[in-house]
C-alpha cells in the first residue's frame, strides 16, 4: 500500500526549525518562522491571556461541543476588530463569521466553499506570497496565478504592475491580498493605493479575499484594518481571513476565523448553511480553549486594554530591532541602502539576500533564514543583534 509513496519536500519555513534544532553552535539564531520572540528570545504568554486562562480555568467550566461556525460571542468580537466598533455592517445581517484552526483554517474553509458553491477555479496572489498560500489553493483544486507586487529596485510596492496583473486576470478571479504587514516582504499599500486596488477589483468583478495575520504589529489594530475597512465600505461581497496566532501569541491554539460578507440577510443565511456544510464535512466543529480565552479579552475592557498594550509593545520591540539592524548593518561597512528595513512594516524583512548568501548565513554563522532572503525581525534581540548584523554583512560584502 504505501511502497510507492514518495518522500515529500521539506515546507520552506517549518523545515528550517529542524535544522535549526540539530545545530548545535551556540551562537545560532533562528530567523526563519514568523514567530514573536521577546527580548529574553521566549514566545511570550500575553498577560490579558494569562489572566483570562486563570478565569477560564478557576470556572471548571464543562466541555460540550461548540456550535459548527465556533462560539458566538468569539465571532462577534472578530467582527468588531475587523469593521469597528462602530460599523452599521456588523448589525446590517449581512455578515458571516466562522471560528477556524488558525488563519490556515480560515484560508482553507473560504478557498473549498468557493471552489464548491461558486466554482472558482482561478485563484491570483502576490508574487511573492506566503508560501502556503500556493499550495492550500492548489490542494483546494484551484489553479494559482500571481500579480506582481514586489519591486526589487525600489524595496516597495509596485502598484502599477500589480493593477495591470489584477485588471489582466479573467473576470470574477479570486483575488488574494494581504490586509497588512505583507509576509514576506513587509511592504503595504496606502489609502490611495488601496483605492485603486479596489477600482479594478469591482470593475473586473473579482472576488477579495482578504488574509489578516498581523493585526496590530504594522500601526495600530485600527489602521492596520484599513483594507477590510474599504472594501466593506464599497458594498461587495468579500471574504477576510483573521489569524490571532501572533497578535495573542497563541500559535499553537489555532485561533483564526473567516469572515464572509454577502449582499443580503437571506443570501447570508443560504450561504451560512452550506458554509457549515463544508465545516461539519472537514473537522465537524472547533476547539472550545483558544477562542474562549480571545473572547473574553476582546470582550473585556480592561482585558482588551492589556491586550492593546502588549500588542503595541510586541510593535515597538520589532521597530526597535528594524532601527538597530540597519543603524549596525551601516556600522560593519554595508554601503548598499538599508533603510527599507526600517519602511517594511511587521514582523519581516525581505533583506535582498540570495540564495547563496542565506545558505552562507547558516553555514558559516548558524543564522537561519528562509532561502528567499526573508528574515524575523521579530526574532532579533540585543544578545543576538551584533552577531546577526556582522554575519549578514560579511556575506552582503564578499
Ligand atoms: N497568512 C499569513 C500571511 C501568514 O503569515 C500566516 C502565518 O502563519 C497565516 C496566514 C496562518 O496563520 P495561522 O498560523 O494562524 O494558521
Ligand atoms: O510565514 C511564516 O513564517 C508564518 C508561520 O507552513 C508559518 O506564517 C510558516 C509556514 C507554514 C505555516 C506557518
Amino acid at each position: 500500500l504505501f511502497f510507492p509513496v514518495e518522500m515529500a519536500p521539506h515546507d520552506p519555513i517549518l523545515g528550517l526549525n529542524e535544522t535549526y534544532n540539530a545545530d548545535l553552535r551556540a551562537e545560532k539564531v533562528n530567523l526563519g518562522v514568523g514567530v514573536y520572540y521577546d527580548e529574553a528570545g521566549k514566545v511570550p504568554l500575553l498577560r490579558a491571556v494569562q489572566a483570562a486562562e486563570e478565569a477560564r480555568v478557576a470556572e471548571h467550566a464543562p466541555r460540550s461541543y461548540l456550535p459548527i461556525e465556533g462560539l458566538a460571542p468569539y465571532d462577534l468580537a472578530v467582527q468588531k476588530l475587523l469593521f469597528g466598533t462602530e460599523s452599521s455592517i456588523v448589525e446590517s445581517g449581512r455578515l458571516i463569521t466562522a471560528q477556524s484552526l488558525g488563519g490556515t483554517g480560515a484560508l482553507k474553509l473560504g478557498a473549498d466553499f468557493l471552489f464548491r458553491l461558486t466554482g472558482k477555479k482561478l485563484v491570483a496572489i502576490s508574487d511573492p506570497s506566503w508560501e502556503n498560500h500556493r499550495a492550500l489553493f492548489e490542494a483546494a483544486g484551484y489553479e494559482v496565478v500571481t500579480y506582481p507586487y514586489y519591486d526589487a529596485a525600489t524595496n516597495g510596492l509596485n502598484l502599477n504592475g500589480m493593477l495591470e496583473g489584477i485588471e489582466a486576470l479573467p473576470e470574477g478571479s479570486v483575488v488574494l491580498l494581504h490586509a497588512c504587514c505583507h509576509n514576506p516582504t513587509g511592504v503595504d499599500l496606502g489609502l490611495a493605493d488601496w483605492a485603486r486596488v479596489i477600482d479594478v477589483i469591482q470593475r473586473k468583478n473579482h472576488v477579495p479575499f482578504l488574509d489578516i495575520a498581523y493585526q496590530g504589529f504594522g500601526e495600530n489594530l485600527q489602521d492596520d484594518a484599513l483594507a477590510v475597512r474599504l472594501f466593506a465600505e464599497t458594498g461587495m461581497p468579500f471574504l477576510v481571513a483573521s489569524s490571532f496566532s501572533k497578535s495573542f501569541s497563541l500559535y499553537g491554539e489555532r485561533v483564526g476565523a473567516l469572515t464572509l460578507v454577502t449582499s443580503t440577510p437571506d443570501e447570508r443565511d443560504r450561504v451560512l448553511s452550506q458554509l457549515k456544510r463544508v465545516i461539519r464535512t472537514n473537522y465537524s466543529n472547533p476547539p472550545t480553549h483558544g477562542a474562549k480565552v480571545v473572547a473574553a479579552v476582546l470582550n473585556n475592557p480592561e482585558l482588551y486594554a492589556m491586550w492593546e498594550d502588549e500588542l503595541a509593545e510586541m510593535r515597538e520591540r520589532i521597530r526597535g530591532m528594524r532601527q538597530a539592524l540597519a543603524e549596525k548593518l551601516k556600522e560593519a561597512g554595508v554601503t548598499q541602502d538599508v533603510d527599507y528595513i526600517q519602511r517594511q512594516r511587521g514582523m519581516f524583512s525581505y533583506s535582498g539576500l540570495n540564495k547563496d548568501q542565506v545558505k552562507r548565513l547558516a553555514d558559516e554563522f548558524a543564522i537561519y533564514a528562509v532561502s528567499s532572503g526573508r528574515i524575523c525581525v521579530a526574532a532579533l534581540n540585543s544578545a543576538n543583534i551584533d552577531h546577526v548584523a556582522k554575519a549578514i554583512a560579511a556575506v552582503m560584502k564578499d
